[in-house]
């Protein structure tokens, strides 16, 4: 019965946390996960979820205690463990930089050369290094690396960045990004028979989510004689649906358009004569 469920490891608690539960959510999977729990089963899908710290999540599923996890793509890097990459999941964005302080001369990376950097990510920011040809010093450490330079334990970082506010409170500044990372729906290698099933049946539904979430259902009329230059700016799942309104003349025209593009597309409807725009939310958007 055990081997029934779909093990899924989540960030117990901090940034990756909310939007992982939030996506399962969405999925219309429902399970308690009350502080200080650490393993929740749904009760309407064969999914067991395991709270854990982003760091061991990777090792939990080599190890096999989980079949599959969510974790930033800057963990993955890091960790020694050979995992199936599923889904990049579009939360949880940042990068991984290298940083010196503001009064540090710096050309390009050689200038980086026999200097003192402070990282929780050792292993990326060797292979970074070893490609460029460049020796340097790599001091390891857990947190906070960020305040190493101030300290004078270090002469430059290599550290997650995202909004960039905390190297300039910290007075350094970025100079190359070593690597672009988000949260990936990540499984156990060689997964077979129900829990393969289940995990098939998961990432339809995350991706009916995420399709939702980057799309928009708009609704429009507009006068027969200008539906050709209207249709030609909705592209639609197939094309755009044209009805008539109950006014002779007009039309109502239905389409789905992309989020990313969505005022664009807006502005050059109204320019090319539609009226009563309405704008919807995608629950599910089922490819
Ligand atoms: O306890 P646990 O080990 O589970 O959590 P954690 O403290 O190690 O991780 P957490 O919650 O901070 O981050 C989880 C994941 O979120 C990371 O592994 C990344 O994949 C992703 N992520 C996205 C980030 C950031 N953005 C981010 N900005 N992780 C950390 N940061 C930190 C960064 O290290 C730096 O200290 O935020 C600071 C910089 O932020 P800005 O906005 O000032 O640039
Ligand atoms: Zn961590």
């Amino acid at each position: 019965m055990q081997d029934q469920r779909l093990k899924i490891a989540i960030q117990k608690s901090g940034r990756l946390s909310e939007p992982s539960i939030g996506l399962l959510r969405k999925c219309d999977i429902t399970f308690d996960n009350g502080a200080g729990k650490l393993r929740s089963t749904a009760y309407d899908f064969p999914l067991e979820i395991l709270f854990l710290r982003d760091d061991d999540i990777p090792q939990y599923i080599e190890d096999g205690v989980a079949h599959a996890g969510i974790v930033g793509q800057n963990i993955l890097a890091e960790s020694d463990c050979e995992l199936e990459p599923v889904e990049s999941l579009g939360f949880g964005r940042c990068r991984l930089s290298l940083a010196i302080p503001r009064g540090f001369e710096y050309a390009g990376v050689e200038d980086i050369a026999d200097k003192r950097i402070a990282t929780s990510y050792p292993k990326i920011l060797k292979a970074f290094l070893s490609e460029k040809g460049i020796n340097a010093d790599i001091h390891a450490i857990s947190g906070s690396v960020e305040i190493a330079p101030g300290i004078g334990v270090a002469d430059a970082i290599c550290d997650l960045v995202s909004s960039g506010s905390t190297l300039l409170t910290n007075g350094l500044r970025e100079v190359e990004t070593i690597l672009q990372s988000e949260a990936m729906l990540v499984a156990r290698r060689g997964l077979d028979g129900p829990v393969k099933e289940i995990l098939s049946r998961l990432l339809f539904r995350v991706r009916s989510v995420n399709a939702a979430r980057d799309n928009k259902y708009i609704l429009l009329n507009a006068p027969n004689h200008k539906i050709a230059e209207i249709r030609n700016l909705l592209p639609g799942m197939k094309s755009p649906t044209v009805m008539p309104l109950a006014i002779s003349g007009w039309s109502s025209v239905h389409s789905v358009i992309s989020e990313h593009d969505f005022w664009n597309v807006v502005e050059q409807l109204k320019a090319a004569g539609a009226e009563g725009i309405l704008v919807l939310s995608i629950d599910q958007m089922i490819l």
